[in-house]
């Protein structure tokens, strides 16, 4: 028993070691938790477009639930932008999509934001652009890779409980052109490879 112990404890050391330098290196943000230490979020992918595919629909849902949960902040797995992302950080397709789409009051929180295969094919830089931030500041497209740390109490938050920090990772899916790899330095959930699926 002993010595399994060791060899599991030996494996996790291992793991640490892998993940820790590269975790370093990613750009984090600070999201403390709320003052109790808890921290509720929605997550969403693959948005439609234009209002289109259902967006206006799970938008509304997303609204109802946000408000029920009291979310923190919104969590964007990517697809961001169909079909070709923006063109600019003054595209209007960018406020036809989100800005107009995300309307609930509980949806007024920070989005943090990674991109997809669709967002890398229009000018992704644009996405991250703080310029975009002027047209609408919930919109948190940091870097290609980012941690969200709400792990640390912040102004007026407690020391969460042994357990709960919870660093939510959020990590670019995507392998492609644009991409450095912080998911694929990080263990390569996705092996770099993009998604196998059809247009949407
Ligand atoms: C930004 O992109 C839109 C949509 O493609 C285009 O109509 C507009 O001219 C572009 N603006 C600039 C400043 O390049
Ligand atoms: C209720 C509703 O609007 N459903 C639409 C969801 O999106 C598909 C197209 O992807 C439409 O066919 C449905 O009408």
């Amino acid at each position: 028993m002993a010595r399994v112990a060791a060899i599991v404890l030996a494996m996790f050391a291992a793991a640490a070691l892998l993940v820790k330098p590269a975790a370093a290196e990613l750009t984090r943000v600070e999201h403390p938790p709320k003052t109790e230490g808890s921290l509720n979020i929605l997550a969403v992918g693959d948005w439609g477009r234009r209002g289109q595919y259902n967006q206006t629909l799970v938008a509304e849902q997303m609204g109802l639930v946000g408000e029920k949960l009291d979310i923190d902040f919104v969590i964007s797995t990517g697809d961001n932008i169909y079909d070709n992302g923006i063109a600019n950080t003054s595209d209007p397709l960018f406020k036809e999509c989100f800005t107009n789409i995300y309307t609930a009051e509980s949806l007024q929180t920070p989005w943090y934001i990674v991109l997809g295969n669709h967002d890398y094919t229009g000018n992704a830089l644009a996405q991250q652009d703080p310029a975009i931030r002027e047209v609408d500041s919930r919109y948190l497209s940091i870097a290609k890779s980012f941690i969200v740390n709400s792990g640390s109490p912040g102004a007026g938050a407690r020391p969460p409980a042994p357990g709960r920090e919870a660093a939510a990772e959020v990590g670019r899916r995507e392998g492609g052109a644009a991409g450095e790899g912080g998911a694929e330095r990080r263990g390569g959930r996705e092996g770099g490879r993009p998604r196998r699926r059809g247009r949407e």
